[in-house]
Parts: structure tokens; C-alpha cells; sequence
């Protein structure tokens, strides 16, 4: 998917740091760090938090790729320092000599990476499940996301985010009444987000090939990131039970220039960007660590038992929804640079 902006990252949630290495930035574009920072500060936001959050401040190092404060054409690295791992050194330790059953676990814990994982991978500790499949990781692709969106700044591209629902509630002013009302409970809420992006040209994606769909493409990026379930593009969602009549958005122009009364196909058709605003919505379940246990089995004695019980946060959807940000400039990066290609920023 990504074929001129590519970037891997690594890390697991109690080790030393996460990583990305990027690739496929033009030269010459100003490295804003501060404005990195700013967005992981984003990400770690949000009501509904959990005890994690007051431990790490995230920030960014950059060891690789700029100079002076500009990137220079060779990949990109950055870093982020775990705070949390001064706690988990001996846990996390890469020598086969510390190898611990501290802060193991064996009970797979229902909506989580863990029964899967464990199958897939050959582990019996779950650890190691949890470890990668954390959304811990999504602190670095907010990095990544926010490189990209440095890119985007570039070329007058922006975006914003709104929440739309959390659990069932839709009143904004009512969403952290919702959110004590869970955590007194000892459950969790998931909800509903919409991301806007602005100024996009004319023809981002194409038709000719089923992959080269930018909403496919956008999609994919938004559906992975942890506890996301359903992504719609503009009025995707309700597509179902509006007539053709009313859901298509009819062509006029105005001073000359094309232009459109209504935005239900959220800026994309076939495929492809149509000038308007991208409009992205996504629905993040409720997260699946809670402190009242839900039913599973334990797979060293397959036994019936309640789940593990980590910290976890009540509700993260503001995060997600700065997660989500970041994975879709990552898509439009790499679309702009496939069809405007750029060795340098001039
Ligand atoms: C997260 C870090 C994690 C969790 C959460 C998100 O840290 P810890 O496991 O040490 O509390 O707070 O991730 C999950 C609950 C999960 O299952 O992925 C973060 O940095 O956003």
C-alpha cells in the first residue's frame, strides 16, 4: 500500500523504546519537533485515561535523516524512550539468563490480540502477546503521522476531529458524566469519531485497480488500529437508507468553478479524491481490560476462569481519534508523492 512513503515501526509496550524508520520524504522539508511533541501530547490526552498516561510524557528523538532542521532525503528515525521500562527492565530483558514468570500470564483475555497471538506465534506466555498488540504502539505512528502532517502543512492540507459519540451518548457535554459512570463500574466505553481533512487536490487514488482505491486505502489504515471496528467514509454509514436522489451530491458551478451544495460521498468518488473535504468516521469498541473480569480460560490447564486485569483506561476514543489522524496523513503522503513525485521540497 505504501509505495513512495514508507515507514516500519518497532517496540513493545513495557520495552526500552518504539521506533520508526521512514522513508521516501523529500529533502528540504522543515522538521518541527516541537509540533511532533505537541501531537503525541495529543495522544496521550483525552478523559478517560488511564494510569499509564501519568507516567510516560511522551517525546520524540530524531537520530537519523535531518540536518539543521531539515530532512535531507535519507531515511528518517525516530525514537521514543518508554519511560515505564525502568520499571520492566528484568521483565522485558533481551538475556536468556533473566528469563522470569513475573508478570506472566496465561488466562487469553477476550477482545484482545491474546488467544490468536498465542496460536499464531507458538507462545504460551501471553506476554508476549500483549506486548506488540498494546496500543502502546500507536505513540510512534502518531510521530510518524505527524512528520506526514508536516508534509501536508506544506502544500496547505489540514485537518481536524471531532468526537461524535461516546458509548451510547451523543451530547457532548454529557461525555465524561458517561465516562465516570463507567469507570465507577469498573467497565469501559468505546464511541464514534470524524476526521475532516481540507484542501486535498483533485484525484488522490484511482479507479483503474481495486487496491489503488484511496477509501479502500484509507479504510485499511483506520480499521487496524487497535479496537477499531467499522470505518464509513462521509455518509457511508447511513448509505442504506437514503435514495440516490437524495444521497448523491449534484455538480453546479459558481463563479466559474465546479462546486457542490452537500458532501455525502465524504470527498471520495471512485476512488478518488473529488475536491471536496475528506470526511472519515470510525467506531472504536470499548475496551477490552476490564476490572470487572470477563468470563475465559486459562490455556495452561484449559480451565474456565475470569480475565487478567491490567491497568487500563476507561475510554481512549480522543486518542484514537488523534491515532486515526495520523495513519490517514500517512495514506494522503503517500498518494501526493505518487502523483506530484519529489526528490526535494523546492
Ligand atoms: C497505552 C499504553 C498501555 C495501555 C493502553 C494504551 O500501557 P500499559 O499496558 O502499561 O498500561 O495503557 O493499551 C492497552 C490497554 C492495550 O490493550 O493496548 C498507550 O500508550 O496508549
Amino acid at each position: 500500500m505504501f509505495e513512495k512513503f514508507r515507514f516500519l515501526t518497532s517496540g513493545e509496550s513495557h520495552g526500552k523504546c518504539l521506533t520508526a524508520i521512514i522513508e521516501g520524504l523529500p529533502s528540504g522539508l522543515n522538521i518541527d519537533v516541537e509540533f511532533i511533541n505537541s501531537e503525541l501530547k495529543r495522544r496521550q490526552q483525552g478523559y478517560g485515561r488511564g494510569g499509564r498516561m501519568s507516567i510516560e510524557s511522551d517525546t520524540v528523538e530524531i537520530t537519523s535523516g535531518v540536518r539543521f532542521g531539515k530532512t535531507i532525503g535519507s531515511p528518517v528515525t525516530l525514537v521514543i524512550y518508554n519511560k515505564d521500562y525502568e520499571n520492566w527492565q528484568k521483565i522485558m530483558s533481551i538475556k536468556p539468563e533473566d528469563e522470569t514468570d513475573e508478570k506472566s500470564f496465561t488466562a487469553y483475555r477476550p477482545g484482545h490480540a491474546d488467544y490468536a497471538g498465542s496460536i499464531k506465534y507458538n507462545h504460551k506466555d501471553l506476554r508476549n502477546v500483549l506486548e506488540r498488540s498494546s496500543a502502546r504502539k500507536t505513540a510512534i505512528e502518531v510521530a510518524v503521522g505527524a512528520v506526514a502532517k508536516l508534509l501536508l502543512k506544506h502544500y496547505g492540507i489540514t485537518c481536524t476531529s471531532k468526537i461524535l459519540q461516546i458509548g451510547s451518548c451523543k451530547a457532548e457535554d454529557e461525555f465524561r458524566t458517561e465516562i465516570d459512570r463507567a469507570k465507577e463500574l469498573g467497565d469501559t466505553l468505546g464511541g464514534k469519531f470524524e476526521i475532516t481533512y481540507v484542501n486535498l487536490p483533485v484525484g488522490l487514488g484511482s479507479y483503474v485497480h481495486w487496491d489503488r482505491g484511496l477509501d479502500g486505502r484509507i479504510a485499511q489504515s483506520v480499521m487496524s488500529i487497535p479496537a477499531v471496528k467499522s470505518v464509513s467514509i462521509g455518509d457511508g454509514e447511513n448509505a442504506c437508507g437514503i435514495s440516490g436522489k437524495d444521497f448523491h451530491d449534484e455538480i453546479f458551478i459558481e463563479n466559474g468553478k465546479i462546486t457542490r451544495k452537500t458532501n455525502h460521498a465524504g470527498g471520495i468518488e471512485g476512488g478518488m479524491t473529488n475536491g471536496e473535504e475528506l470526511v472519515v468516521r470510525a467506531v472504536m469498541k470499548p475496551i477490552p481490560t476490564l476490572k470487572t473480569p470477563l468470563a475465559t480460560v486459562d490455556s495452561k490447564n484449559m480451565t474456565e476462569t475470569t480475565a487478567h486485569f491490567e491497568r487500563s483506561d476507561t475510554c481512549a476514543v480522543e486518542a484514537c481519534s488523534v491515532v486515526a489522524e495520523a495513519r490517514i496523513a500517512c495514506v494522503l503522503v503517500n498518494e501526493i508523492m505518487l502523483k506530484y513525485p519529489a526528490d526535494y521540497i523546492e
